[in-house]
């Protein structure tokens, strides 16, 4: 039996080193660290988007001892921008993320959605050998489950949304609501990060379809899908050990020295959904109120570009910069800046290295599927405290976080100094807590546990 991931995003990416040598990158991301290494121990085929050097159809990974083999699709200009940009990131992005103001729901697009989703399932098809276990990753690819379905009824094929599923009521603005739960119901199993996610799905099947649901499962069309809720979890011993070796220590004492004050830290893709301005206005509010913090704390902000091709993406960009513009303009004094800003990715030691320097984390998305900069924060500080979104899907496995409502920024700046404020004990024994948990599921608990009851359908 092997395994077939079909995912929009591929596990490795080509790169030409300065001798022309191909050398095959690791990408970044939870999902793709997660379902590597499974792959690897099954064995199989992993289908994905080609997006860098897309001539290169197939290739045997990793490059140096193989055992799997990734087949690469080649997606037209037109493809990118209509099914990606287009569909996934203008009209699911936005509707799953309860900002319906920002979808466009346009019929071009969505042609472009069924058309690459048909090309993702034919590829599935064609790799599929009897016994293999099919698993379809996130709202890219929904329709992926049906469209194997059709031609492999006997198949086992299981589906994983990771960004949140709204309220039937915001689902249904969707033009395409039935399409796309008929796309996901060919699945056998499928998988969410919260209980409240299977909820709203089936109450959608209910209402959209009328399908029966019973339990954790969904009737229509005489088949039964069962579904899962299993947050994704992170690879805790290996932040540990990174957190803990000497080259990010001394990264951390680094940046601890640079900036001379106490640091609090935002880490996001630069996406609307995450609730970076609200978080500037939430610090802005805490220095006007506690003019006494004023030199003593700066917000140091990593925003990773995402999406530029798209108008709000952009929009937003320019938002953010006029904020920390403004609120260093009005604070700034005797050499301190409250906002330290960086639009780049950053290594991923450097990346724990700030988790490892902060005093508190700030992890306050508007609405998030889950939120893995939260569990890994946890995972590599040594006294911080976290601070979390009740609207992150993490939030139901961190009770330890000081929760907030991210749209109340007195809220939000009254959490701050109680973070700042907090004694080192209690500090500690939440972090205690939470990494503990973390433990219980991680990362290949989540894609084995899921793999296993796939299995057993
Ligand atoms: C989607 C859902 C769900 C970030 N900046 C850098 C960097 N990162 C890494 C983090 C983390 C990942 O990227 C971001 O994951 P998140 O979960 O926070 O957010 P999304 O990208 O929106 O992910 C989300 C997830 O899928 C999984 O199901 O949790 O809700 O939206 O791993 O560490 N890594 C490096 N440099 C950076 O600057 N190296």
């Amino acid at each position: 039996m092997g395994l077939i991931v079909i995912s929009n995003r591929e596990p490795y990416a080509p790169k030409r080193g300065e001798d022309f040598d191909l050398r095959w990158v690791p990408s970044i991301g939870g999902l793709t660290a997660a379902l590597d290494p499974a792959l690897q121990h099954a064995g199989g085929t992993w289908i994905a988007w080609g997006e860098e050097l897309p001539e290169i159809s197939e290739v045997d990974l990793p490059q140096d001892a193989p055992r799997y083999r990734l087949k690469r699709l080649r997606l037209s200009e037109a493809e990118v921008r209509d099914f990606y940009y287009g569909f996934s990131n203008r009209a699911l992005w936005p509707m799953s993320h309860y900002f319906i103001g920002r979808t466009k729901y346009q019929t071009a697009t969505w042609r472009a959605y069924v058309n690459v989703n048909r090309r993702f399932a034919e590829a599935a098809v064609e790799s599929y050998r009897e016994g293999d276990l099919i698993w379809v990753h996130d709202y890219q690819l929904a329709l992926v489950p049906r469209m194997i379905r059709g031609a492999l009824p006997h198949a086992r094929i299981g589906f994983f949304w990771h960004i949140p599923w709204p309220s039937a009521e915001v689902f249904r603005t969707l033009p395409w609501d039935r399409e796309l739960l008929d796309g996901m119901l060919g699945a056998d199993l499928i998988g969410m990060h919260t209980h409240d996610y299977v909820r709203y799905f089936q109450i959608a099947c209910e209402r959209v379809l009328g399908a029966e649901t019973e339990g954790d499962t969904v009737r229509w069309q005489d088949r039964v899908s069962r579904m899962v809720a299993r947050p994704i979890g992170i690879e805790v011993e290996t932040f540990e050990e990174l957190a803990t070796s000497p080259e990010v220590e001394e990264a951390a004492d680094r940046i601890r020295r640079t900036l001379q004050t106490q640091i609090l830290l935002g880490v996001d893709r630069l996406d609307y959904t995450k609730g970076i301005p609200e978080r500037l206005e939430a610090f802005d509010a805490f220095l006007d109120r506690h003019p006494e913090a004023r030199g003593r704390v700066t917000l140091l902000q990593i925003a990773v570009p995402s999406r530029e091709r798209v108008e709000s993406y952009r929009q937003l960009r320019a938002q953010v910069e006029g904020l920390v513009g403004r609120i260093n303009g009005k604070h700034t004094r005797d050499g301190w800046s409250p906002v330290q800003y960086i639009y780049r990715g950053v290594s991923r030691e450097e990346l724990v290295a700030h988790y490892r320097a902060a005093d508190v984390m700030l992890v306050t998305p508007l609405r998030d599927g889950l939120n893995l900069v939260a569990k890994e924060f946890a995972a590599s500080s040594r006294d911080g405290v976290l601070i979390l979104s009740r609207f992150a899907g993490a939030a139901d496995e961190m009770p330890e976080a000081l929760q907030v409502n991210p749209y109340n920024v007195d809220g939000l700046a009254a959490a701050l100094l109680e973070a700042l404020q907090m004694p080192l004990d209690e500090k500690k024994a939440r972090l205690q807590r939470l990494r503990e948990r973390l433990k219980q599921s991680d990362l290949h608990a989540w894609a084995e546990g899921f793999i296993q009851e796939l299995a057993a359908t």
